[in-house]
């Protein structure tokens, strides 16, 4: 198998996240996407710890710490910025989590992408507000356990579908991709990197602390989740053109999957089977889109 995957790092050790964090991959992968000519703008999150205190960074690019709805109006003028001085070349970054994002975050990125500002704005997603104690976001799944949804009062809401609103702005491009296949969030953001105007990458990434799952089950999880296609892998250009990445060979059951992670434990096999309908009508769903391009 050929990897094109870079060698070089911009993420160093020592940073400061948890054994197993998919974030912190999520991150290797797009820096050396990226590469050392990208500023990250970045708003409260797991990150703003992982990436260490000044001047002990983690990264090797430049950080702008910002206020936690802030993360595209800040990265739109940071790109302003650059560009009065004459820079047109360094990529301006946007990295938030699913809570800056699908939630406090969501005006900013809006007004951004209906600008259609020249900013890359990556959403990693560990479905719920890890930083502050795991608390339910719009991100979190139906079923799931947070410390603001407790196993009696589990979420009974589904998953908001940001991508969907991201292409009703009809901004050039939006990737879903997960750690479990580098090599596609990889070429993603190479791609997007080389597209003009706002371009929306999704990013799954497992959080053992918060899913109540083993380290060692990370990349696990990030395929299981594309295979049993919870998370499915795609592209949307201008907001229209749909394309699947990773096409599962096999419909695989959600069971496996959910029975690794402490946060669906408490689920019944009938709770158990209504996800899987709405997996699968979602599936579907998707699927038309992309087959009416
Ligand atoms: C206006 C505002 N409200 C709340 C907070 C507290 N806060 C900091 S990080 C965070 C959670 C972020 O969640 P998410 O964006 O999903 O990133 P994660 O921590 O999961 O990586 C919260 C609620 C804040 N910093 N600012
Ligand atoms: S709480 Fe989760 S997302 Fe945050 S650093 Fe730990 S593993 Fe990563
Ligand atoms: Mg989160």
């Amino acid at each position: 198998m050929k990897f094109d995957i870079p060698k070089e790092e911009l993420l160093g050790s020592g940073h400061l996240a948890c054994p197993g964090c998919g974030a912190t991959q999520a991150m290797r992968y797009a820096l050396k996407a990226l590469g050392e000519k990208t500023i990250i703008v970045l708003p409260a999150c797991c990150w703003s710890i992982i990436a260490g205190p000044f001047p002990y960074s983690s990264l090797g690019v430049p950080l702008y710490h910002t206020a936690f709805e802030t993360a595209a109006a800040a990265a739109s003028g940071v790109k302003a910025g650059l560009e009065i001085q004459g820079d047109t070349e360094t990529t301006v970054l946007a990295w938030a989590g699913d809570g800056g994002t699908f939630d406090i975050g969501i005006q900013a990125l809006s007004g951004a992408a209906e600008r259609n500002d020249d900013i890359i704005y990556i959403c990693y997603d560990n479905e719920a507000y890890m930083n502050t104690g795991i608390q339910r976001s719009s991100a979190t799944p139906w079923g799931a356990w947070t410390t603001t949804t407790p196993v009696k009062h589990f979420k009974n809401r589904p998953k908001k579908d940001i991508d969907a609103i991201m292409a009703a702005h009809l901004i050039p491009y939006i990737a879903t991709a997960s750690i479990g296949y580098p090599e596609d969030l990889y070429r993603k953001t190479k791609k997007a990197k080389d597209i003009r105007g706002t371009r929306f990458l999704h990013i799954y990434a497992p959080c053992p602390s918060g899913w109540k799952s083993r380290p060692e089950d990370t990349i696990k999880l990030a395929r299981m989740v594309v295979q049993n296609r919870m998370f499915p892998l795609y592209e949307v250009e201008n907001g229209e053109i749909y394309k699947m990445s990773i096409k599962p060979r096999e419909k695989k059951p959600i069971d496996d999957y959910l029975r690794i992670q402490g946060r669906f434990r408490h689920l019944t096999d009938d709770e158990v089977k209504f996800m899987q309908e709405q997996v699968d009508k979602k599936w579907e769903k998707l699927l038309r889109k992309c087959e009416s391009n």
